[in-house]
């Protein structure tokens, strides 16, 4: 490790600790470790330290001091980033940027609907914070425990809930930002309407740290649920899904609170490795849906008619033989159980082997045709080859991954992940859809972009990148080819 800390980078370290004094950073190896990789194990990154900085100000000082080395920071939230998008690259000159000391959640005002949090606020404690005050912070996905209000909105992040209350960007009001030369955007205006020039906000909403820190944000609050229904459902085929999500929501587009698809290799890779794994279906078949209704008004015997709704949209559903088995939650351990099914699918397939993800969407009419189709292709492609698409129906958005044959050697599968991603992306142009609908483009998919947003959007890309970040500090080598 002894080339990590190049004599020019010295100095700078050591204004860098007296400014951060000892809490504010790692250098110790053993520290930094856990810093340089990525939730999926692609990138083994190195870095001599991580910066911690407790406030805006110190931050703000910090970019300062590496903005006049010309030193690079990758900004780290929790770090589950599925596209290696806060992980270091292997030069050992990029300093790790940790905002998780910057967590306290300024303000929550149930009148105005909104919290202000900062950008090392956990998701899941800003969602247990809306519900103390009487509210709901509906961002909701598998790494909420993990992942920070910093991350999401850097990421633009979806997950399960998009379908009711759109992507992180729908719930940002205001931003607070760092920007590369150590200025300070204060942004955290709590306005329903702002028509002040260019949305400068959204600009750093899915931006993944390449044009500056998000250190704090206003986010939009809503009614909590006082009441809902999670059911189970086999269905005959990916139309069938599909027919059920529209028969849903030509009811009652406003209770549909998530409508996720599973194939029943995924379902079956759930029941064999997660610890008390059960399917509360007889036979799950080859198609599963879980679907998530609730409301905000509040139950009234039975509860709002969610269960009337529920019962009887499936009922319709039998009977036209789209749906073949249900299993409706009747408490909220049971809906509970339900929705492990689908939130353990990325632990599942992790456990049996080497998988390829695809992180697509595609108009939400498209999506039985693009399961059918890049399923095929992939297994033409590569004979035994285990697709297993699940994820956001109701957004169009399919984790279209793909899980290695059986017995095949992982290396050699992963070998072949650019040949099954071309694959699988053919399919998604064809259908007019995107090559990453919600995980972003982190480091991964740099090379993707030229393909498909090349031209007049990346060259507005890039003069953007080069008006606000010149000197390319910030998270160099993400995104952007
Ligand atoms: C999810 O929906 C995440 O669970 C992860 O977006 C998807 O593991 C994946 O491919
Ligand atoms: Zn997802």
């Amino acid at each position: 490790m002894s080339d990590i800390q190049a004599p020019s980078l010295a100095p700078l370290l050591g204004q860098l600790a007296a400014l951060l004094g000892p809490r504010g950073i790692l250098t110790d190896p053993q520290d930094v470790l856990p810093h340089l990789s990525d939730w999926r194990a692609l990138y083994q990154g190195r870095s001599p330290c991580v910066l911690r900085p407790a406030s805006t100000a110190e931050l703000a000082a910090v970019v300062k001091l590496c903005a006049a080395a010309g030193a690079p920071l990758v900004p780290q939230g929790g770090n589950t980033s599925m596209v290696g998008g806060a992980t270091p690259d292997e030069g050992g000159r990029q300093l790790i940027v940790s905002l998780a000391r910057l967590n306290r959640l300024r303000d929550i005002d149930p009148l105005d609907m909104t919290m202000t949090a900062e950008a090392g606020v956990i998701v899941k404690a800003a969602q247990e914070a809306a519900a103390g005050a009487g509210c709901l912070f509906p961002l909701s996905f598998g790494g909420e425990g993990t992942a920070t209000i910093g991350g999401v909105l850097s990421t633009n992040a979806g997950g399960n809930t998009t379908v009711r209350y759109g992507n992180a960007r729908e719930l940002m009001l205001g931003l607070e930002v760092v920007l590369p030369d150590g200025q300070v955007v204060h942004g955290l205006r709590r306005l329903r309407k702002d028509n002040t020039g260019y949305a400068l906000r959204h600009l750093f909403v899915g931006a993944e740290g390449t044009l500056g820190f998000i250190t704090a944000a206003v986010l939009r609050l809503f009614p909590r649920a006082r009441a809902s229904e999670v059911a189970l459902c086999a269905v005959r085929d990916e139309d069938a899904a599909l027919a059920l999500f529209r028969r849903f929501r030509d009811r009652d587009e406003t209770a549909v609170r998530a409508f996720e698809y599973m194939s029943g290799t995924g379902v079956g890779f759930y029941a064999r490795f997660i610890e008390g794994g059960s399917v509360p279906l007889a036979t799950p078949g080859e198609h599963v849906v879980l679907v998530d209704l609730a409301s905000s008004r509040p139950s009234s015997g039975e509860n709002s008619g969610l269960r009337a709704l529920m019962e009887a949209v499936l009922e319709e559903a039998l009977e036209a033989g789209e749906v073949l088995d249900a299993a409706i939650g009747e408490s909220e351990a049971q809906r509970a159980a339900i929705w492990r099914i689908r939130e353990e699918h990325p632990e599942a397939q992790k456990r049996e082997g080497a998988s390829v993800k695809n992180d697509v969407s595609v108009p939400v009419s498209k999506t039985p045709e693009l399961i059918r189709r890049a399923s095929a292709a992939c297994r033409a492609l590569m004979p035994g080859i285990r697709p297993v698409p699940f994820g956001h129906m109701g957004d169009g958005n399919i984790h279209m991954n793909l899980q290695q044959p059986e017995g095949m050697d992982p290396a050699a599968f992963l070998a072949r992940s650019h040949d099954i991603m071309d694959t699988v992306n053919e399919v998604v142009r064809d259908l007019g859809g995107s090559f990453s609908a919600e995980h972003g483009i982190g480091r991964l998919k740099t090379d993707m972009m030229e393909a498909w947003r090349g031209g007049a959007e990346l060259d507005v890309m890039r003069r953007i990148k080069a008006a606000i970040d010149p000197q390319g500090i910030m998270n160099p080598g993400k995104v952007l080819p």
